[in-house]
């Protein structure tokens, strides 16, 4: 007989426990948070680079960008943009976990802050599994993936609230089928609200940030 699922279930109810904490403080402060997901390289940063430039003078943003390791430059990406941001270290652990958020909370000036928007670590399969008491969950999914990503991590493609898809400036260049990609999501998450968008060029980026304020309103 295994007791490892039962560990894993206790720990994964601990870190809800923690979560609905974390959104019980956001509710009250009015902050409504992201947990933003994706491969490695798919353009967390370079979409948060773009959505703090537009609507930091409408609100202010909040940013808690998770890295395996103590390399803090999506955080100083974030800062240079105009967010206030704390880098979390998960200590080579592949996700955010809820009380990582709640310690990087309390580095945060709260009450400058409307919208919070968090990096998580760059992986499609274990953030899909640890709530962080954020809003909505978004995944960016980038062209140069490859179209059968939403057929080989079915979980976090069900599980998010909105999609990106990022980098459509190559789509002249790399085999992606938008069909294929599109039936895949739809299957998994029929009615997923998209965005495809590219934060090279800002084409698409208005449905993005419209979709953003709607939120915030
Ligand atoms: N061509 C193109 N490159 C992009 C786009 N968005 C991001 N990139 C590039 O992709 C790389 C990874 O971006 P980054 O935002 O750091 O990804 P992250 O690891 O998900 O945070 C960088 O070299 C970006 O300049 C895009 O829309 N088009
Ligand atoms: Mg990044």
């Amino acid at each position: 007989m295994s007791t490892r699922i039962p560990v894993v279930e206790k720990v994964l109810s601990a870190n809800d426990s923690v979560a609905a904490a974390i959104r019980a403080l956001l509710d009250e402060r009015g902050i409504y948070a992201i947990n933003l997901m994706a491969s490695p390289g798919a353009g967390k940063t370079s979409l948060i680079e773009r959505t703090v430039a537009a609507l930091k003078q409408e609100y202010g943003i909040g940013m808690i960008n998770g890295d395996t390791s103590e390399a803090a430059f999506d955080a100083e990406r974030s800062q240079r943009a105009g967010a206030h941001s704390v880098h979390v270290n998960t200590g080579g652990k592949c996700h955010l976990e809820a009380a990582m958020i709640r310690d990087a909370l309390a580095l945060l000036p709260l009450g400058e802050i409307r919208l919070l928007i968090i990096e998580n670590v760059g992986n499609l399969v274990c953030p899909s599994s640890w709530q962080l008491g954020a809003h909505a969950s978004v995944l960016i999914g980038s062209i140069p993936e490859g179209d059968d990503k939403p057929y080989k991590y079915p979980k976090m493609y069900s599980g998010v609230d909105a999609l990106v898809i990022n980098k459509i400036d190559l789509l002249p260049y790399v085999e992606f089928d938008m069909v294929r990609f599109r039936r895949g999501v739809e299957t998994l998450n029929p009615g997923l609200v998209s965005f495809a968008l590219s934060c090279r060029t800002g084409e698409g980026l208005e449905a993005w940030l419209g979709w953003l304020r709607s939120k915030l309103a």
